[in-house]
C-alpha cells in the first residue's frame, strides 16, 4: 500500500466538530478524533507498521496502552488519524482480546487488539485461550524491548523485556513473530492476518520491538498489493469422498447430522436445512458454538445443550450413519450416547481441526472413532453433497413431523426468578405489543410467534436451558466463550455488539454473576463507544458451578453437604451490580427479585439500548442447571467406578 494513499485518511481540520454537534448519541466513528494533524509520509518504523495494519482493512484495534508500543500508538493516532483501525480503549487487556473475539464470532473476521509488553500480554492470555478454543481469528499485537540493551531505559524497560514473549502464548495461538525491520513487520502482519483467517481459524501474535517502532524510516517501503498476500484458501472434499458420503446418507435409514463449528452465513444455514430434509436426518446442535440449524425444525433432535440432551443422545444411539460437521467433542458425545462402547453407526467426521492440535493443549478432546474422515470446512461441502445426493435420482418424499412447539412459558408472579421466568419475560419484552381494544379498555396482547424482534444472544450463562429460546437464524446465537475461561462474557458480548451495531439486530447478553464480576469493566468500553447492548446478569450470587462440585465431593466423602456454599457465595455484602453499571455510564437496573417485575425492567432497559445505550439488568436468579449439565458435572470418575 502506498503511503500517499493511506495518508489521505488523515483527519480534516474540522472533523472534531462532528462529535460535538451530536452529543446525544454520536456514532463511535465520530469519537476521539485527533486534532491538528498534518498530512505526512511515513517517517518512522511504527508508521510503516500502521500502514500495514490499515492495508489489512481492519476497522478496530482494541487496546490497553503501554510505553512498549508508544511509537505504534502515536502512528495510529497522529499518522493514520485514529481511523481504520479506530482505537477502542479497554480497561483490561483481557477485555481487549475478548472484544476482538466477540467481533469474530459475528463476522468471522479478525479484529486487532494490542497489549503492552509482557505484563499486558499476561493479562491478555486468558482471553487468547478462549478465542483459541473457540477457533476464532484475531490479530494480537504486542511490543517489547528495545531488544538492543544499549537503548533500554533503566529499570522499567528491563523488567518489561522478555527474550521470547511469544512463548507466553505460543501453545494456544496459530502463529507468532517478532519482525526485525519495517519491511519484515509488514510481511509479518500480512502473514498473520492470512493465517488467522484461514480455516481452521485462530488467534495470532506479532511482537514489535520498541527500537523498530521508534527508529526513523530510512526509505519508504515499496508499494505492495496486500490482497495478493492473502489468497483465499478453498477447502473441499474430493469428488470421490463426496460421492461416498452421498451414498452413505442416501442409503441410511436413520442418519444423524451433528452440526458443530459452522459459519454465520444464512445461505450456508439454508443449505444445511436442505441437506437434512433431503435425507430425513435428525440434527443435533451444540450450545458451545453458534446456532447451526433451526432449533424448532422438526428434524432438530431435542434442544441444543452444552452436553447433548436425552433426545439428542437417543437419536445418536439409534443412528446408522452419523456425520459430524466439525462437532467440538465428537468422542465425548458418541461416548455419552453409546454408553462408552464403540458406536454401532458408521461415523463420518468433516473437519480440519486436527491441523491445530498440539502437544500442550488438550482442547482437541478425546480421539473419536471415525470411519470416513473428510478434511474440509463443513460449509464447503454441504452444497456439493446435496447435488451428489440429488444426482442419485429422486428421493422418497418424507413426511416431516410438525415443528417443535414454542417453549411453554411459566407464569410470571411474585415468586423468585428461575431461568425459565427470565427467558419468558425477555421473550415478552422483545415482542412488539399489539394493542387490541376490548370493550372500553385497551388491552395489551403480545404474541410471541408473530412479531418478536430480531435478537442475537451474544453469551449465555451455564444455567441456560437450550429449550428456552428458539434459534431460527445463524445470528440468533453466536456461541460460548470457547475455553471455559470465566470472565470472558462481558468482553465477548461487547465485541459481538460492536459487530452487530447498525444491523437491526438487538444484542442481548445473559451471563452469570461470577462471569460479569470478573469482566465487568468491559461495560465501560461499550458505554464510551456507544455500542448498544442489553446485558442481563443471571445473578445467583454464587460461583454456583463450583457449589455443585463441592456438593459432589461432600457426598463422595460422606461429609456435610450444607457447607458447599463456603468459598462460593458472592454475598454479604451482595455486590451492587446495577451500581457497577451506572458507575461506568450504563443504565443499571435491579436487583430484580421477582418475576413479576422482569418485563417492565427489560422494557426500560430496551428503551435505553434502542436509544444507543448500554443497559445492565441485575436479576436475582435461582441457582440450578439442566439435568444434562448436572449429570456431566457430577459424572463418576473412573476411580470411583472401580
Ligand atoms: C478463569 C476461570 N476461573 C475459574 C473457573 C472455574 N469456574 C467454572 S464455572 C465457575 C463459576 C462461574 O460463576 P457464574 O458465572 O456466576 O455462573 P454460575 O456457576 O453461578 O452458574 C467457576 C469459578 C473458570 N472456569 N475460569
Ligand atoms: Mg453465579
Amino acid at each position: 500500500m502506498e503511503n500517499n494513499v493511506l495518508s489521505q485518511r488523515l483527519t480534516r481540520p474540522n472533523e472534531n466538530d462532528a462529535a460535538l454537534s451530536q452529543p446525544a448519541a454520536p456514532d463511535h466513528a465520530a469519537l476521539e478524533r485527533p486534532a491538528g494533524l498534518v498530512q505526512q509520509a511515513a517517517m518512522f518504523g511504527s508508521d510503516a507498521i500502521a500502514d500495514a495494519i490499515a492495508a489489512l482493512g481492519i476497522p478496530y484495534i482494541a487496546i490497553n496502552p503501554g510505553a512498549s508500543y508508544r511509537g505504534l500508538h502515536d502512528s495510529l493516532v497522529n499518522y493514520l488519524g485514529n481511523k481504520c483501525p479506530q482505537m477502542l480503549l479497554c480497561l483490561h487487556e483481557e477485555h481487549a482480546v475478548a472484544i476482538a473475539h466477540g467481533y469474530a464470532k459475528v463476522t468471522g473476521r479478525a479484529m486487532a487488539a494490542a497489549a503492552h509488553s509482557n505484563v499486558g500480554l499476561m493479562h491478555a492470555t486468558m482471553a487468547v485461550f478462549n478465542a483459541w478454543c473457540d477457533r476464532m481469528p484475531l490479530l494480537l499485537l504486542g511490543a517489547t524491548g528495545p531488544f538492543d540493551a544499549e537503548h533500554r531505559r533503566p529499570w522499567i524497560e528491563w523488567i518489561h523485556t522478555a527474550r521470547d514473549q511469544g512463548a507466553l502464548l505460543r501453545d494456544y495461538i496459530k502463529w507468532d513473530d517478532a519482525p526485525a525491520s519495517p519491511a519484515a513487520a509488514r510481511e509479518s502482519l500480512f502473514r498473520a492476518a492470512w493465517i488467522a483467517e484461514t480455516s481452521p481459524k485462530g488467534p495470532v501474535y506479532v511482537n514489535f520491538d520498541v527500537g523498530l517502532q521508534e527508529a526513523k524510516l530510512e526509505a519508504p517501503l515499496p508499494p505492495v498489493d496486500p490482497a495478493r498476500y492473502r489468497p483465499r484458501v478453498t477447502t473441499g472434499a474430493s469428488p470421490a469422498d463426496i460421492a461416498t458420503l452421498a451414498g452413505m446418507l442416501a442409503d441410511a435409514t436413520k442418519p444423524v447430522l451433528l452440526m458443530g463449528r459452522v459459519t454465520r452465513d444464512i445461505d450456508a444455514w439454508n443449505a444445511r436445512v436442505r441437506l437434512a430434509e433431503s435425507v430425513n436426518a435428525r440434527v443435533v446442535t451444540d450450545l458451545k458454538v453458534g446456532a447451526a440449524f433451526p432449533t424448532h425444525h422438526p428434524l432438530h433432535a431435542g434442544a441444543p445443550g452444552i452436553y447433548a440432551v436425552p433426545e439428542a443422545r437417543n437419536a445418536i444411539a439409534e443412528a446408522d450413519v452419523i456425520v459430524s460437521f466439525d462437532w467440538v467433542d465428537l468422542a465425548g458425545t458418541l461416548g455419552a450416547a453409546f454408553d462408552n462402547r464403540p458406536p454401532t453407526a458408521t461415523v463420518v467426521h468433516v473437519s480440519q481441526d486436527h491441523q491445530l492440535h498440539n502437544g500442550w493443549s488438550m482442547d482437541y478432546q478425546a480421539l473419536p472413532m471415525v470411519d470416513l474422515m473428510i478434511a474440509a470446512e463443513p460449509d464447503d461441502i454441504v452444497v456439493p453433497l446435496i447435488d451428489a445426493i440429488n444426482a442419485r435420482g429422486p428421493r422418497p418424499a418424507h413426511v416431516l413431523p410438525s415443528r417443535h412447539p414454542q417453549p411453554t412459558r411459566p407464569a410470571l408472579g411474585d415468586g423468585p426468578v428461575s431461568m425459565a421466568h427470565l427467558a419468558a419475560a425477555l421473550a415478552e419484552a422483545v415482542t412488539e405489543v399489539v394493542t387490541a381494544v376490548a370493550t372500553e379498555v385497551a388491552t395489551e396482547v403480545a404474541t410471541e410467534e408473530g412479531n418478536k424482534r430480531d435478537t442475537s444472544l451474544v453469551h449465555l450463562p451455564l444455567g441456560w436451558d437450550g429449550s428456552l429460546w428458539e434459534f431460527a437464524h445463524p445470528l440468533d446465537f453466536v456461541g460460548s466463550d470457547g475455553g471455559g475461561g470465566v470472565g470472558g462474557g462481558p468482553g465477548i458480548a461487547v465485541g459481538a455488539a460492536l459487530a452487530l451495531k447498525g444491523s437491526g439486530r438487538l444484542p442481548i447478553c445473559i451471563g452469570g454473576d461470577g462471569d460479569f464480576l470478573m469482566g465487568a469493566t468491559a461495560i465501560w468500553t461499550a458505554a464510551h463507544y456507544r455500542i448498544p447492548l442489553l446485558y442481563i446478569v443471571a445473578n445467583n450470587r454464587s460461583f454456583f458451578n463450583d457449589e455443585v462440585h463441592q456438593e459432589r465431593v461432600a457426598r463422595m466423602r460422606g461429609r456435610p453437604v450444607e457447607n458447599k456454599w463456603i468459598g462460593q457465595r458472592i454475598d454479604d455484602p451482595a455486590v451492587d451490580i446495577a451500581g457497577m453499571a451506572r458507575a461506568q455510564g450504563a443504565l443499571g437496573i435491579g436487583p430484580v427479585t421477582t418475576s413479576a417485575e422482569l418485563v417492565a425492567a427489560f422494557r426500560e432497559a430496551l428503551a435505553h439500548v434502542d436509544a444507543g445505550g448500554v443497559a445492565v439488568v441485575d436479576v436475582i436468579t435461582e441457582p440450578g442447571y439442566t439435568p444434562a449439565m448436572t449429570a456431566a458435572l457430577t459424572k463418576p470418575t473412573t476411580q470411583e467406578k472401580k
